[in-house]
């Protein structure tokens, strides 16, 4: 068997090796045949911004062209480019947000969508002033979802959500003319500046990216996470198991795959159905078995614990198991391969979102109104396929791990309270938190999130980094693909605290959890950004004082690159392990990885071996202790 090395999970090595037999291609296929990127694209210094271009800038100094047909010189070109890639991920984030407000706002008591967390809507409520005495809860969650839909368009004044953040943070944001406006505005402002011909000074368009992004995580992002646990539920810890080894060879196997849970809520409901799962009898199936890829898994796995079938990098290979039934998709990183690639198979795919229609898929429109009727006729589909199976094709790699998943911040607030003393501290806090990190038990915390990306070898990036950080006592919380690579490798194992150094290692023990915790999807980063506040509050300092830090070792979509802004101007240093497209433009490079600093007290790392952006991270996060005067 030829070693193929660009994976470290066998279950994608195996599947890789099925599907060259099969003459099927994969992603690191056309990797392969897309030779060299383009080294203007990789920079950032091409732009086709207006018709007298494309432009591109030469990346050597005096040589070739220095400026576009424009004028505009590389600096801005690269920063245009930065902040476009930004409104990208704030839009699209923001728009998951709006699309859970909208369900949030149609819910009703007798219907579909239903609320879960009545606790979490009426703190929102009171949040937002929205009167709750003496109101149906349905009455206020519309009059909430509202206030949310809102957040898009107001024309006046910046984010509710912004008053989340501790009054140091604040200042920084006021002092530097940092506050978003209205999340759709942030939006329109950076296309509109970015027109040919309008803001052209790299500095203040980076201004404008980091403005911008803050309206992600503090807008967008957290309107989605918010509004998704009023409808479905806070997560609390709950066990699952992760990789493709997940899949079963006599079910009916069902993938949903995407980002927002509205849709896959309802598949969650529908698998369950008496109707339904005598259907999959009688085709000739032992049951039907749901499983998720990338975010979607993430939502229904801290929810119910679906289980996760794999990343973003392994969504073809679930195809090519020939083992499943129906891929089920909504929005955002779902790969248009798999329309042809399922035509080489039985399975279906269909597509679901008027935003992602994809040509060859099957279309089924996912209608809010009638949410539960549209995901039965869905999973009928997928059931009525089963039929279908080319038993000949089937190859389920026996690999799977399992894993405890479920740490929304109230949850992991409920498990440090097993170490309070009720008569001396309060319970509900992050005191316990607070306490072990002050003490020096554990040094820090990290957020390790984002993607795969073939630059970087399949889960890497992200196992070994968070081997070493665990190993040297930081705790590490995580989201998005990452999160699903960590499960895969085990680390969300009670087990996993054998990685742990001895610090860490005892808390995971007292406090009864895994090293390295489950927080959600690419959304749900907001999760974390309200874990750091609340952590700044009690240590009563700015976020940016904290010994806390960020990664994303193997980001790709602009998503992450918005996300990665709002990370560092909340405050929190960030280390990527794959540079952005900027590195054309030294002006934009030292702004991100050093001016940024004294502006927002934290900056952009570019390192894209985990071992030494580890041993950064670490000596980062001692620095900041002893800036702290924390115990050593
Ligand atoms: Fe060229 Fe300027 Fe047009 Fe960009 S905006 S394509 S640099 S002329
Ligand atoms: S799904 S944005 S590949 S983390 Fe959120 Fe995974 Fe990145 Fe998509």
């Amino acid at each position: 068997m030829e070693e193929k090395n660009f994976s470290i999970d066998p279950t994608t090595e195996a599947l890789v090796i099925k599907a060259e037999k099969e003459g099927i291609e994969t992603l690191w296929d056309r990797k392969k045949i897309m030779k060299t990127p383009c080294g203007f694209g990789e920079e950032g210094l091409c732009c086709r911004i207006c018709a007298m271009g494309p432009c591109r800038i030469s990346p050597t100094a005096g040589k070739g062209a220095q400026k576009g047909i424009c004028g505009a010189t590389a600096d801005v070109i690269v920063a245009r480019n930065l902040v476009r890639m930004i409104a990208g991920g704030l839009a699209t984030h923001s728009d998951h947000g709006r699309d859970i407000a909208h369900v949030l706002h149609m819910a009703k008591r007798d219907g579909n969508y239903k609320i879960a967390d009545e606790k979490k809507l009426l703190s929102l409520a009171k949040e937002w002033e929205v009167a709750t005495e003496n109101r149906d809860i349905y009455d206020i969650a519309h009059e909430v979802a509202e206030v949310a839909l809102n957040e898009f368009g107001k024309p006046f004044g910046s984010l509710r959500l912004l008053e989340r953040v501790p009054e140091q943070r604040k200042q920084v944001w006021d002092e530097n003319k940092l506050k978003p406006g209205a999340i759709d505005k942030e939006i329109v402002t950076i296309m509109h500046s970015t027109h040919i011909g309008c803001c052209a000074d790299a500095k203040d368009l980076v201004h404008k990216g980091m403005r911008a992004s803050l309206a992600d995580g503090w807008g967008g992002s957290m309107i989605g996470t918010e509004f998704s646990d009023i409808l479905f539920g806070s997560p609390v810890p709950r066990e699952t198991e992760a990789n493709l080894g997940v899949l079963e060879e006599d079910q009916v196997n069902i993938i949903v795959h995407g980002h927002e849970p509205s849709l896959s809520e309802m598949i969650v409901l529908a698998v369950e159905d008496p109707e339904l799962l005598q259907l999959a009898k009688e085709v000739g199936a032992k049951g039907i078995n749901l499983s998720g890829m990338c975010c979607t898994a993430n939502e229904v796995t801290m929810r119910h614990g679906v289980k996760i079938a794999g990343n973003f990098a392994q969504q073809e290979l679930a195809v090519i198991t020939g083992a499943v039934e129906a891929v089920i998709v909504d929005v955002q990183c779902i790969f248009p391969a798999l329309s042809p690639l399922t035509k080489c198979y039985h399975t279906k795919f269909i597509t679901t979102s008027p935003k992602a229609k994809i040509s060859g898929a099957t279309h089924i429109e996912f209608e809010e109104e009638k949410a539960l009727a549209s995901a039965k006729q869905i999973v009928k589909e997928a059931i009525l396929n089963f039929k279908n199976r080319d038993k000949e094709k089937v190859f389920i790699p026996k690999t799977k791990s399992p894993a405890i998943v479920g740490y929304s911040v109230e949850s992991i607030k409920s498990q440090l309270d097993k170490v309070v003393n009720s008569h001396i501290d309060p319970m509900g806090t992050l005191k316990p938190l607070a306490d072990v990190i002050k003490a020096g038990v554990l040094r820090g915390a990290a957020g390790v999130v984002g993607c795969n990306n073939p630059k970087v070898k399949h889960d890497y990036g992200h196992i070994e980094l968070m081997k070493e950080l665990i190993k040297n006592d930081v705790i590490v919380v995580t989201t998005g693909c990452a999160a699903q690579a960590a499960a895969k490798a085990g680390l969300m194992s009670k087990e996993a605290r054998k990685f742990a150094g001895k610090g860490l290692a005892t808390v995971c023990e007292l406090v009864d959890i895994p090293p390295v915790l489950h927080m959600g999807s690419c959304v749900d980063i907001s999760r974390i950004l309200m874990l750091v506040a609340e952590l700044a509050e009690m240590l009563d300092v700015d976020m940016s004082a904290l010994p806390v830090v960020g990664a994303a070792p193997e980001w790709m979509s602009e998503k992450a690159v918005s996300i990665g802004t709002y990370v560092v101007t909340s405050g929190i240093d960030t280390w990527l392990g794959v540079a952005p497209p900027v590195t054309g433009s030294a002006a934009v490079v030292d702004l991100l990885t050093n001016k940024a600093e004294a502006v927002v007290g934290a900056r952009f790392y570019i390192e894209p071996d985990p071992y030494k952006a580890a041993q950064q991270m670490i000596e980062r996060i001692e620095e900041k202790r002893e800036a702290l005067g924390l115990s050593l």
